[in-house]
């Protein structure tokens, strides 16, 4: 029946995934055996008590005490049944193994920010090793999102002021997808991540190369490679349309209207201004959103943005 599974979930990619899905399948199967038998036995009934004549009178009764009995203790043993299996299966996918990769989780309009141990951050894309499990540690910087992974069979809602966490053990490698799944206004359906999965070398490839890639790649296209992996691309667009945030075609050189009246000329200073503090300056007709991205951007990462939005013409 792996068929019908499919149907309904992604193909699991975390330990307990696959004891979830049990779980499911046997109440599907409860629920599908139950609705065969009641929807039958009120057809047959249908027919079989049928009114024959005008004047019939059916026989008057009260109650049937064995039959009470029957449909009273045998739900009853289901669902405390399920209750013990869910239960069960609840505690294993909440308690984590002490021993897990930690990996902060902040949630803010309109991207997902993660912050390992070593102190590399990443937006709305993480790799994660192998058969090793993680912890994550999440809050928010704003409103109530909440952290949804389908295939890993996970959800947490995500709030302001408070740390929730959960943790999963991979099993496979391969992306998945993460999503906020709490309504949380116009770029909510924005705030979506990949989970990379992948082995312990890659990992540490990853770690390690994250830093001799950003050193060696040219200023422009490292600009590019931050400009989508950084979260800009889902505010801001490349070829004149307007997001969240204003597009970056053609900006470069120009005089923008504040929300304050001023007016500003669009240079380095504005940029890195606009980046590393961007409630300095609300540009007017713009909602105050974005993040901002202090302590996020090394030095070089901030010189390959500007280089990139003055590029784009
Ligand atoms: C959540 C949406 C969002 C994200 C993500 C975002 N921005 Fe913005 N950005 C805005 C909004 C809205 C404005 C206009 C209001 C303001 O000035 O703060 C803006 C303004 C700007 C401006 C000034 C533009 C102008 O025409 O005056 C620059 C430059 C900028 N962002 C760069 C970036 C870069 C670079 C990134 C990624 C590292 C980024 N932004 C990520 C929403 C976002
Ligand atoms: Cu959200």
């Amino acid at each position: 029946m792996n068929w019908l599974r499919s149907l309904m979930m992604p193909a699991p990619g975390s330990s307990y995934a696959s004891e979830v899905d049990d779980l499911y399948m046997l109440i599907f199967w409860i629920s599908a055996f139950f609705f065969l038998l009641i929807a039958g036995l009120l057809s047959y009934f249908v027919w079989r008590y049928r009114r024959r004549s005008a004047d019939e009178v059916t026989p008057h009764i009260s109650h049937n005490f064995k039959l009470e009995v029957v449909w009273s203790v045998i739900p009853l043993i289901i669902v405390v049944v399920l209750f013990f299996l869910g239960f069960n299966s609840y505690m294993n996918a909440r308690v984590g193994p002490g021993e897990a990769l930690e990996i902060q989780v902040r949630g803010k309009r309109w991207v997902w920010e993660f912050e390992y141990p070593d102190g590399m951050r990443t937006l709305n894309e993480i790799y994660i090793p192998v058969n090793r499990p993680v912890r994550f540690v999440m809050s928010s910087e704003d409103v109530i999102h909440s952290f949804y992974v389908p295939s890993f069979r996970v959800k947490m809602d995500v709030l302001p002021n408070r740390y929730t966490d959960l943790w999963f053990h991979p099993i496979e490698e391969g992306v998945h997808t993460m999503l906020c799944a709490e309504y949380c206004g116009r770029g909510h359906s924005d705030m979506l991540a990949q989970i990379h999965v992948v082995s312990e070398a890659k990992f540490r490839e990853w770690q390690e190369q994250g830093d001799e890639r950003m050193r060696t790649m040219p200023l422009a296209e490292l600009g590019k490679m931050l400009y989508e992996s950084r979260g800009c691309a889902t505010c801001h667009s490349i070829d004149g349309t307007r997001r969240e945030g204003p597009t970056f075609k053609g900006i470069y050189g120009e005089s923008h209207a504040m929300r304050d009246g001023s007016t500003v000329l669009v240079d380095e200073n504005y940029l890195r201004e606009s980046i590393l503090e961007p409630q300095a300056k609300i540009r007017s007709g713009y909602e105050a959103i974005m993040p901002t991205f202090q302590g996020l951007l090394r030095e070089r990462e901030i010189a390959a943005l500007i280089e990139f939005i003055k590029a784009q013409k």
